[in-house]
């Protein structure tokens, strides 16, 4: 079944034509046309989600599992506007999604017709471009007449040819960029109308990818010369949040080996089995506060930073770098360049910087990375018996769980401590994810429940109390897969705020900044039909792991309390015993 209006059934064989087969349906009435052509098209993977923030997040999730956009569909009005927080992450992330709005005429807008907002361009900076469809003139001509007859002068097969040439410009460059694109579509009523046979048959053109690679020209040869050939440079590499490819993996292990450099990962850069600083605040906060500070630090500052992935979550690692004078950052990766630093020199490939390095000499001076590596091991001895003997808190919460992870569960961490005491620990996670492009807290929940539901593999969220209050329709909207599992840390409100320095300062810091709350996850556990268990104390926290990720007739959402006034100390305790 086809819808009768001509725009609404382009704009689904181009979502077909073009490989975006993923569709995530808000219901309402002025988007039916598309939910018509759509709903019984075995073509199409179609997922109904009421509330459209979490369709949005869901659509997210899944875009970061498949690799592949996906599509998000609403009605008009205020529908659209809920869907911004996830357009937000996902511009922020890179990551492809293609927001189409069903929208009233253009004269019926601001008139005091009912679910009517100015649509076009609504998301303005925060997306790729947006387009808006020219409405079909052969559906309810009548209408139109009446209301904006000046519409009539474009004759149909026109409206056509522009609305293809939008589309096709739009999923061009959403595949180009990998970012969010709007494409806000009027129809006219009737709205229901369909057809058996589909009405038309497009020539759809073909979309031709800029290069994908770009080449090394003599700019980055004139950046990389003067980046890395000085004698005795400190190379640093950090990564920010990454899923990368086997082979980018090797590629950059043979880079870091190349410069002598330290690499420093986080939870979020999926780097396992490499030679790194993999908890960055672990060497930091110590550091701060060493009697020897400012020397150590001396030592510490790198020459060159090469940056590759997303956003990075260590705040003290960015302000370290901040202070640097005189520090050459080179980003690699297609990915967005940002200036984090006050320094950025460029960015290249990784492909290009890898064939870069297979000219250079190895480096001989390895002293930095060694220096900084012995000194980063030694500490483990003394985070191990830190973690044994920690006081149940948020802390010995995370250094009991992640390592109870096994490789075939991925993860996903709301924020914001979660991720925070997340890079403490190593666990053998398959992947670990967390939305850190906009730092949300508002659809963890939904975009874990999309990753689960396209990759089929043990999922695991580990969300702070208010995260996952906050996006409780995630359970509600979606089908959650039965081996999906929820570890709530409860710290009865936003525990970020007690870890953060001055924070506690504020007048009525209890009310306005930790929101300070007695409510728990578990009636929204059973009313989504998950399996709820709860710990108050390490040991209760160890008999619910116990099976925990075992195969189960339903999903499981385990909640643990933990003491909101002593978790800040354990946190400083855990640095002030690293010294
Ligand atoms: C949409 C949104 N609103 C507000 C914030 C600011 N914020 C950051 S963390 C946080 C508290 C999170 O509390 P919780 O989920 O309980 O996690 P905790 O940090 O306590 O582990 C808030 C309100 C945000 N990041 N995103």
């Amino acid at each position: 079944m086809y819808s009768a209006i001509p725009s609404a059934f382009l704009l689904t064989q181009a979502l077909k034509f073009y490989g975006i087969n993923q569709v995530v349906i808000s219901p309402g009435s002025r988007n039916a046309p598309l939910i018509l052509s759509i709903a019984t098209d075995p073509d199409f993977q179609a997922f109904s989600v009421i509330d459209e923030r979490s369709a949005a997040f869901y659509a997210l999730g899944r875009a970061m599992a498949s690799k592949s956009p996906v599509a998000l569909i609403c009605t008009s009005g205020s529908a659209l506007l809920n869907y911004y927080p996830a357009i937000a992450e996902a511009y922020y992330s890179q990551i492809p999604l293609v927001v189409i709005s069903a929208d009233r005429p253009s004269y019926k807008i601001d008139i005091g017709d009912g679910q009517t907002i100015r649509q076009n361009d609504v998301f303005a900076s925060l997306i790729g471009p947006s387009f808006k469809l020219e409405q079909d003139v052969e559906h309810n001509a009548k209408e139109i007449a009446r209301f904006s007859s000046e519409l009539l002068l474009m004759d149909q097969a026109s409206v056509e040819r522009v609305n293809l040439n939008r589309i096709t410009e739009a999923i061009g460059l959403m595949r180009q960029h990998r970012i969010p694109v709007h494409i806000n579509s009027p129809f006219e009523e009737p709205l229901y109308e369909s057809v058996l046979e589909p009405p038309t048959v497009y020539e759809m053109p073909s979309i031709h990818l800029k290069e994908e690679v770009r080449p090394l020209n003599q700019e980055n040869r004139d950046l990389l010369a003067d980046v890395v050939s000085a004698s005795s440079k400190r190379v640093l590499v950090l990564v920010g949040v990454w899923d990368p490819l086997p082979l980018e993996v090797e590629q950059l292990k043979t880079i870091v080996n190349h410069f002598g450099a330290l690499l420093l990962t986080e939870t979020t850069s999926n780097l396992k089995d490499t030679v790194a600083i993999d908890s960055i605040d672990t060497l930091l906060a110590p550091l701060e506060q060493h009697p020897l500070s400012a020397e150590l630090i001396e030592k510490l500052m790198p020459e060159v930073v090469f940056t590759i992935g997303g956003l990075v979550v260590s705040k003290k690692i960015k302000a370290l770098l901040r202070k640097r004078q005189g520090l050459a950052h080179v980003h690699i990766g297609r990915g967005r360049a940002l200036n984090t630093f006050n320094s950025l020199k460029g960015s290249l490939d990784l492909g290009v910087l890898y064939d870069y390095t297979q000219t250079l000499e190895l480096s001989a001076d390895t002293s930095y990375r060694d220096y900084w590596m012995a000194y980063y091991l030694n500490l483990n001895d003394k985070r191990k018996a830190f973690a044994a003997k920690a006081p149940f808190s948020d802390f010995s919460v995370f250094a009991k769980l992640l390592p109870a992870i096994s490789e075939d569960v991925v993860v996903h961490f709301s924020n914001s401590s979660a991720i925070r005491y997340a890079q403490f620990f190593s666990s053998r996670a398959k992947m670990q994810f967390c939305n850190r492009g906009t730092s949300g807290i508002e659809g963890s929940t939904s975009t874990s429940v999309g990753y689960a539901s396209f990759m089929g593999d043990k999922t695991l969220l580990i969300s702070g109390d208010l995260s996952f209050l906050y996006d409780s329709n995630a359970l509600w909207n979606n089908p959650v897969p039965s081996n999906f599992r929820i570890v709530v840390v409860n710290n009865r409100g936003g525990g970020i705020f007690r870890i953060l320095p001055q924070a506690q300062k504020t007048p009525r810091f209890e009310d306005f900044l930790e929101t300070k709350h007695n409510r728990t996850a578990q009636s929204i556990a059973l009313e989504n039909h998950f399996e709820y268990l709860e710990a108050r104390s390490l040991d209760e926290l160890a008999e619910c792991l116990n099976g925990f990720f075992d195969e189960s007739a339903s999903p499981k959402l385990l909640e643990v309390f933990t003491p909101s006034d002593l978790n800040e100390k354990v946190l400083f305790d855990y640095f002030k015993s690293l010294l």
